[in-house]
């Protein structure tokens, strides 16, 4: 942060932390999901059988990355997939439970990627799903099924379009450059607002796409579509990811002030302890592999995260007070790959066990834990053990004076009640007293499990 103010005129709209209802709901999701379908799902990351890229590649960006193996015309090729897009397995509703059994609370839905086509059916480009054999509005087919499931939709949508004559990279040069991008930004506003009047039970949009200068440049236009936005759905929830100020500072002004509502830079990475996050809202977005949001056909060669990962991941997140938002990339027939479901599925059956550590928890202050992360809801407090004690005693470290300390314990796993135990160990005596928290020795448990303590007065 700089320590001298520096005059901002489009700095944040919304207030640092909002307390609204919207935003109370979204700080309490704890888990969702992310879907990234469009044309790049037919190919998967492939050229005929052949891997287009080994390594970390981002299937969704095959139309660019190509690879050495491309056929020629292959830019003229995958602008025309959406001849052939007609997923014949996509049902919208077995998605949504699929997500509802997993734990998710929300879910974020690609509209349109960095190719540029619509899943909806825009009035305001060609390049949408009514082209396609496939016909139907696959955004309200979604939106409908994970609604019905009680899951909040957030609609992803990239400003940057590959395939769009009046897209500018760099700042445009000259008036006629400007005119044409000019029609772009409207383009975009005539999008956006198409959006909300179609969907109008989306709680937010997730952007995307930019990072470019003819966008950072004209930070009037999107301060003000930010606002008119706003007044247009109230309770919007929008990311940081949307907008800069005057002076090209993205996510945050030059004051160092979040730009959104929430920080929306954790993509494939956490922050390291909850002071990274300097108070702010914000989601963690995770891909399985590597690094491909988009359908991959072939996961061999490639580390996958597993349900243990996963977990790992989601109780780091949500100790830090944030969403952890896992992403699917059904393929070109609109079904997902057997290894999400697979891991659907174990998180799901973790999250049947485990939720109350998950959904409305907030970070708890307390020295850190070797054993795995803190979270807390009311008087509860609960720890999700990733590294079982060898001896079966999770030691806890209160602070010395504090007026409440672990008093009866529990395991989430089976109800279990647990001995609690005053521990007068002199580590850091100055600092820190202990509570022992006895695991039952024929305790078993595959997977990290959950110690639900109630505090009260030592
Ligand atoms: C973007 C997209 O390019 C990608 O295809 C995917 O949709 C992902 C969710 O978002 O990729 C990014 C965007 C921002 C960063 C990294 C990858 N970033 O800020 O580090």
């Amino acid at each position: 942060k700089p320590t001298e103010r520096v005059d901002v005129k489009y700095g944040p709209i919304t207030p640092k932390h909002r307390t609204d209802a919207d935003m109370e709901a979204f700080r309490n999701y704890g888990l969702g999901q992310f879907i990234h379908w469009g044309l790049y799902a037919i190919p998967g990351n492939e050229w005929e059988g052949v891997s287009a890229r080994k390594g970390a590649a981002a299937s969704e960006w095959i139309r660019t990355w190509k690879g050495p193996n491309a056929p020629k015309d292959w830019t003229t090729i995958y602008d025309n997939l959406y001849k052939q897009f007609n997923p014949k397995s996509f049902d919208p509703k077995a998605w949504a439970k699929q997500a509802k059994d997993m734990g998710a609370k929300y879910m974020i839905f690609t509209t349109k990627h960095h190719d540029g086509f619509a899943l909806w059916p825009t009035k305001y480009s060609d390049y949408n799903i009514t082209k396609a054999p496939y016909k139907k509005d696959i955004v309200k087919e979604v939106v409908d099924a994970y609604n019905a499931e009680g899951i909040d939709v957030y609609l992803y949508f990239s400003v940057l379009e590959w395939n769009n004559p009046d897209y500018f990279y760099k700042a445009p040069q000259n008036e006629a450059e400007q005119k044409k991008y000019d029609k772009f930004l409207q383009y975009t506003k005539n999008q956006l607002f198409e959006l909300l009047d179609k969907y109008p039970t989306i709680k937010g949009f997730w952007f995307d796409g930019t990072w470019d200068q003819a966008w950072i440049k004209s930070y009037e236009f999107t301060y003000n579509l930010e606002k008119e936005l706003r007044a247009k759905h109230p309770g919007l929830i929008i990311g940081s990811r949307f907008r800069n100020d005057e002076h090209g500072k993205r996510h945050f002004d030059s004051n160092g002030d979040i730009l959104g509502d929430y920080e929306q830079g954790w993509e494939r990475k956490l922050p390291k302890d909850v002071s990274w996050l300097d108070g702010n809202d914000w989601d963690a977005v995770m891909t399985i592999p590597p690094n491909g949001w988009g359908y991959m056909k072939d996961w061999s060669g490639l580390y996958t995260k597993t349900t243990d990962d996963i977990l790992d991941m989601l109780m780091q997140t949500v100790s830090m007070n944030g969403n952890f938002v896992l992403n699917f990339g059904p393929d070109g027939q609109g079904k997902m790959h057997p290894g999400e479901d697979k891991l659907a599925t174990e998180i799901g059956d973790w999250m049947k066990v485990n939720a109350e550590a998950v959904y409305g928890v907030r970070h708890v202050d307390l020295p850190t834990s070797k054993l795995g992360y803190y979270t807390q809801k009311d008087k509860n407090l609960y720890l999700t053990v990733f590294n079982r004690p060898v001896n079966n005693i999770a030691r806890i470290a209160v602070p010395k004076n504090a007026k409440e300390v672990p008093v009866a314990a529990v395991l989430l796993a089976n109800g279990q009640q647990l001995e609690v135990k005053h521990a007068d160990i002199g580590l850091d005596l100055d600092k820190n007293t202990y509570y022992d928290v006895i695991l039952p020795k024929d305790f078993q448990s595959d997977r990290a499990f959950v110690i639900k303590m109630e505090w009260g007065a030592p």
